[in-house]
Formats: C-alpha cells, structure tokens, sequence
C-alpha cells in the first residue's frame, strides 16, 4: 500500500522509466483524488488505482510501406488497450513523428476517464504511429495505412476495441483504414468512427470535438453569469478541433483571434469570421498548407515558431497538443485577462500552468472533460451502427450538448471546493468512481 502520492508516483516512474507524459497525466489524476481515496480505502485495498495504471495490453508492431519514390520505409505501429471495464476501448490514432509509446499511455489513460465522463458504454485506448503525414501524397499516405490497418486489423472490432481519429488521422485517412479492414475482414461493421456519411458515419462527428468544447466553456461561464458574448478568444492549432471550435465561438457571439500550427501563429484581431474559417478549412483540409497563409491573405500578424499566449483575451482554447501552455504562459494569460481555459487538446496545459490557474481560480476545465464531446459523438456513431439507423444532426447534437452538461455537472457534484469548481478533482473522481466500481464488480481484472 502507498500512503502518499510520492511512493505511489515512484513506483509508477520505477515501472514506467522515462515515460514522462505518462508520469504526468498520471500524477494529475492521482494528487486530485488522493483525499477521495483515503476517505474510499476499499479502492486502495483491493489496489484498484495501482490496475488502472497499467493498461490491460500493448500492441507494437512494423510498418513497412513504400514512398513514391519506390523506397520501402519503416514505421512503427502502436494500439494501447488500457481499460475495458465499461465498455470496448476506445479512442484515436495519432499520426505524427512525436508519436512514442509514452505519448500514446498518456493519451489512453486519459481516454479511460474521458470516456467513463461522457455517460456511454466505452472503455479506453490510444494509438498510432510515428508516420508523418506532413509533405506525403495521398497514395504515400494510402499505402502507409493500409499496412497500419493490416496488422491492426487483427486486434479491433466493433466489439473490442474501436479506433478514431486524432493529430494527424481525419476522414482520408478513417476512410483508407476502413476501406483495408473490410477488404481483410470481409465485414462490414462499426469498428472505426469518424467515418464518411455515406459508410456509417456520424452527422456532427467532425464538429464534435470543437463545438463540445465551447459548450462545456460556456456552462463553466455561465457558474459565473458570463457567456462568450462579446468574449475574445484565443485559440491554438488549426486543424479539427480549432476549426470547429471557432464555429461554435461565433455562433454564441464571441470573437476569435488566433490560430496556429507547429510552424507559429496568426494574430487577427479583427476577429476570424465564418468567410475567414471557410479559407482556414480550404487551407488545411484540402491544400494541407501552413497557416502563415492565412496572414499573407488577410495581412494580419504572423508570429514564426511562437504559441499565441500572449495576446489580450477572455477565454483561451489550447487545440492542438500536449504542454502548449508552459507556467509563464498560463500567468501571461490571466495577467492578460483570461478567465477561462478550456481544453480542446489532451494535456495541453503543464502541471506548472494548472498550479497558475488553480492558484488565480479562474475556469479551467481538462481536456478529459472538455474534449469529451469528439469521442461522445463517436459512441453515438457506435450507436446508430449497432441500430442500423443514422439520427438527424439536430438530434445528435441535441445529445452531444446534453452530454457536455451531464459532464458539467459531474465536476460540479465533485469537484466544489466551497465557492470554487475545481474542475480537474471534479473530472478525475467523477470518471475514476465508475471505472474503479466495475472494475471491483468484475474481480481481479
Ligand atoms: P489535427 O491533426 O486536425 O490538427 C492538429 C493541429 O495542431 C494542427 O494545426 C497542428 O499543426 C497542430 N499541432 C500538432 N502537433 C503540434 C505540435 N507538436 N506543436 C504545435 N502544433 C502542433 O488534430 P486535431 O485537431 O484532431 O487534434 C488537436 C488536439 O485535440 C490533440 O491534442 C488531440 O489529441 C485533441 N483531441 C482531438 C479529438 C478529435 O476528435 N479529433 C478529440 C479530443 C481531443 P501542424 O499542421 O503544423 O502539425
Ligand atoms: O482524444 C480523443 O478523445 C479523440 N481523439 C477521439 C477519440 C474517439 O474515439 O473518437
């Protein structure tokens, strides 16, 4: 038994060496629920939190592919099969060159308690590959994921594990690894989501991610009689997250300002409106162009390998990866005057920065709990595959808003702390209690 976070921080460091993401999405989970657990002791006695630590299974394997240019290349290939106590795994890929397995632990242990959040039957994982999407053809990029698909294939199902997208996997790529898993499987089934409308896909399922986002930051707003009216925000990324986000940041009336990608970002305070969106979605999606554009159409700022933190805002949307925002960063903002930091991105924030934000109590929401809507809407998509049926986008969307208030209010249930919500103890201990209960209904697993 551990009798403070300290040793049970070492152990996991002892027996994770040099996985230091994971370590840090582990130690956030378990310095907020630590008091939980000592008031609980049956989940410490029956070791539940030492389990759920470590993932059920870990799939390596090779990619091998050939280029253009008729050279095989060699990626590796990872599925992380971390919790199935509630449900199949679930979670993305990610493609990008950072891409290691401790990147991915981080990512499906976070996936567990994000998924028991969203009030749906799904366990969680993660995976993806080092492959670099960046500069490839279409037909490098076919050829690569088919061969991820073909050792993947044997792992997953409808039943057992069911990947989606993430950094670097959007509908081109859903749609090559869907095409290779029917062709091998010769079966037609839910086993990916984020797929094309035509084949099983979801209405709002691109959307969800972002506008799920903006839905969770407006009822943290609205604990304080606030909305996004007339808010200024600055957003991160500009790929599927960010884009929608920026939809639904418009739609309630507030005024985005920033995005950016690996390479820097763009500053427009004018604000980025619905005709400036549609030339940022042209850009990504299909030209797969840099953002720097955007600056070079519009003339506005365009700051070259810098993160947007220091501009003036209300509310800030971290939507393009892990450790965006450093504790300097998270103090610029709030000097700044940002109230509110939502996450659209996994651990976008250092533990440094949630310290800042904990410390100047504004409205901080996790990513596990603002992020959810994406793989909410992907269990829907689960849904209507099982049915046979595809619901309206009204009511899809109807059901992810609800689930964004349902997540709400979890962290509201456990996270006060008299006056203040602290939303990372309220989303850690409202996804852990469901996990850690069937775990102990279902015995030593
Ligand atoms: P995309 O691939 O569509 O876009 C990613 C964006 O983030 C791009 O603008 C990319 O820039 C930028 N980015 C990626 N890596 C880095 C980096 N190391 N440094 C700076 N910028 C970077 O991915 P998504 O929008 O889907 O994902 C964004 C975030 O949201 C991720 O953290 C993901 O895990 C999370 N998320 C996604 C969900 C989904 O449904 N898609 C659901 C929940 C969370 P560039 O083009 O230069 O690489
Ligand atoms: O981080 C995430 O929640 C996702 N990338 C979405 C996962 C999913 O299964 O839709």
């Amino acid at each position: 038994m551990y009798n403070s976070v300290e040793s049970f921080m070492d152990m996991v460091k002892t027996k994770n060496p040099g996985e230091v993401e994971f370590h840090q999405a582990v130690f956030e989970v378990v310095e907020s629920i630590w008091d939980f657990l000592q008031d609980n002791p049956h989940y410490m006695q029956a070791k539940v939190l030492e389990r759920m630590v470590e993932p059920e299974r870990v799939i390596m394997f090779r990619v091998p592919w050939r280029n253009d240019r008729g050279e095989i290349e060699i990626n590796k290939g990872y599925r992380v099969e971390f919790n199935s106590a509630i449900g199949p795994y679930k979670g993305g890929l990610r493609f990008h060159p950072s891409v290691n397995l401790g990147i991915l632990k981080f990512l499906g242990f976070e996936q567990v308690l994000k998924n028991s959040l969203t009030t749906l039957p799904m366990g969680g994982g993660k995976g993806g590959s080092n492959f670099d999407p960046k500069g490839k053809s279409d037909n490098e990029v076919m050829s690569f994921t088919q061969s991820f698909m073909t050792e993947l294939q044997r792992h997953i199902g409808p039943n057992t594990d069911v990947p989606a997208g993430d950094i670097g996997v959007g509908g081109r790529e859903i749609g090559f690894m869907f095409g290779q898993y029917k062709r091998l499987r010769n079966e037609f089934t839910g086993t990916l989501t984020g797929k094309g409308l035509n084949w099983g896909g979801s209405l709002i399922r691109p959307e969800a991610t972002g506008y799920g986002n903006v839905y969770f930051a407006n009822e943290m707003l609205k604990t304080r009689g606030d909305s996004f009216k007339g808010k200024t925000v600055a957003i991160s990324g500009s790929g599927n997250v960010a884009q929608y986000s920026i939809e639904k940041v418009l739609d309630l009336g507030g005024k985005p300002v920033t995005l950016s990608d690996s390479s820097g970002y763009i500053y427009d305070p004018a604000g980025i409106d619905r005709d400036k969106l549609a030339f940022v979605m042209e850009l990504k999606n299909v030209k797969r162009g840099r953002i720097k554009e955007y600056a070079d159409k519009y003339g506005c700022e365009y700051h070259a390998g810098k993160r947007p933190w220091g501009v003036k805002c209300n509310v800030a949307l971290p939507s393009a990866t892990q450790n965006e925002i450093n504790g300097e960063e998270a103090d610029i903002l709030i000097k700044n005057g940002c109230i509110c930091v939502s996450e659209g991105a996994n651990m976008p924030s250092t533990l440094e920065a949630i310290n800042v934000y904990l410390k100047h109590k504004i409205l901080y929401a996790p990513g596990k709990a603002s992020n959810a809507g994406g793989v909410a809407v992907s269990g829907l998509e689960m849904s209507q595959n099982s049915l046979r049926l595809s619901w309206t986008s009204e009511e899809v969307d109807e059901r992810l808003h609800n689930i964004m208030k349902d997540i709400h209010a979890t962290c509201v249930k456990y996270g006060t702390e008299g006056k203040f919500i602290n939303y990372v103890k309220g989303a850690n201990i409202g996804g852990f209690i469901k996990v850690a209960d069937s775990m102990l209904d279902q015995g030593v697993v």
